[in-house]
């Protein structure tokens, strides 16, 4: 979560310096969901499909900083030659098989992934992650229940921040409890803390459990907070007064060292590790800025129509 964190601290600076260029949507404050359920996967097999806000689960998927610096900054060496940027990022080695700005387009693609897993023999669990914006997609539902009436191996993951762009969830639904929508598909659903990587992990765990065994698939709604705004750049004028301050007071990177300092870490250990992934990430930040630019006249390269 710390390596996430320091990232996207150092994804601002890049953006603010004009090293970044494009539309950049940080995931500050919901690094327990992306690191809790990649723990319960098995990404040697299992896909990942997030969505633009995609830096975190990258790294949790276990791609290179540097890689992704490279990425974002267009340089040769990025995941994808640079030709991907912020926003489509992909590293299928990793399991991440795509960032996708089209909101809720994750959940059909992950559950095609899903049918081909039941052909292939693969064994692979699909996890389409998407926000809670997204659950208003008809696409999505088109996907869950399809999903369902097939018993696919997919994991719906809602990233329930409360806001979609700059509108809060009580303007676009009257009921919030977004999982209990599974019900209408005949699956099971349930909300969990996703501030909490370890309730992250136990239950994405289960639901890829389940999707393995034939059982189909399962709608899990973590609850987060963005503690930034939705692209760099929001002032979040639309946030209430307190918002953001709860946000931070409940982000999982200070609760979870709150915890462990109580179980008796100490402070000198916990602060070590929190320097070693800080040099980690100015170094790789560093190497990638030293890297050569993408080369113009291979544009066409990798290109089909
Ligand atoms: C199909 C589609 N409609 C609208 C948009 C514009 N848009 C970009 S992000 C976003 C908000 C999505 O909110 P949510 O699903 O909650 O995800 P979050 O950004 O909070 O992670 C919208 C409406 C889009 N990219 N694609
Ligand atoms: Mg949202």
């Amino acid at each position: 979560m710390q390596r996430i964190r320091y990232f996207e601290e150092e994804v601002t600076r890049l953006r603010a310096a004009g090293d970044v260029v494009g539309s950049v949507h940080l995931c500050d404050g919901q690094e327990a969901v992306y690191v809790g359920a990649c723990a319960a996967l098995d990404l040697t097999r299992d896909a990942v499909f997030p969505t633009y806000r995609g830096h975190g689960w990258t790294l949790a998927c276990g791609a290179p900083p540097h890689a992704l610096f490279a990425e974002l900054l267009g340089r040769a060496t990025g995941v994808n030659g640079g030709r991907g940027g912020s926003a489509y990022l992909t590293a299928p080695q990793y399991g991440m098989y795509g960032e996708n700005s089209i909101v809720g387009a994750g959940a059909p693609i992950a559950t095609g992934a899903a049918l081909a897993a039941t052909f292939d023999g693969s064994g692979r669990v699909a996890l389409a992650a998407f926000g809670d914006g997204a659950m208003n997609q008809g696409a999505v539902h088109e996907a869950m229940n399809f999903a369902a009436v097939r018993s696919l191996p997919v994991v719906f993951l809602i990233e329930n921040n409360s806001y979609s762009e700059l509108t809060p969830i009580a303007d676009m639904v009257r009921v919030d409890r977004l999982y209990k929508r599974a019900s209408a598909y005949g699956i099971p659903g349930a909300r969990i803390d996703g501030n909490d990587p370890s309730i992250v992990q136990d239950a994405v765990a289960e639901a890829a459990r389940r999707a393995r065994a034939g059982e189909g698939p399962v709608v899990l709604e973590a609850m987060t907070q963005r503690i930034v705004g939705h692209y760099i750049g929001d002032v979040q004028h639309y946030r209430p007064a307190g918002d953001l301050e709860r946000a931070q007071a409940a982000e999982p990177i200070g609760r979870l060292v709150a915890a462990l300092t109580e179980q008796g870490v100490p402070a000198s250990e916990l602060d070590a590790l929190s320097e070693r992934v800080r040099d980690e990430i100015a170094q790789a930040s560093a190497r990638a800025l030293a890297d050569p630019l993408a080369d113009p006249s291979t544009v066409l390269e990798h290109l089909y129509a």
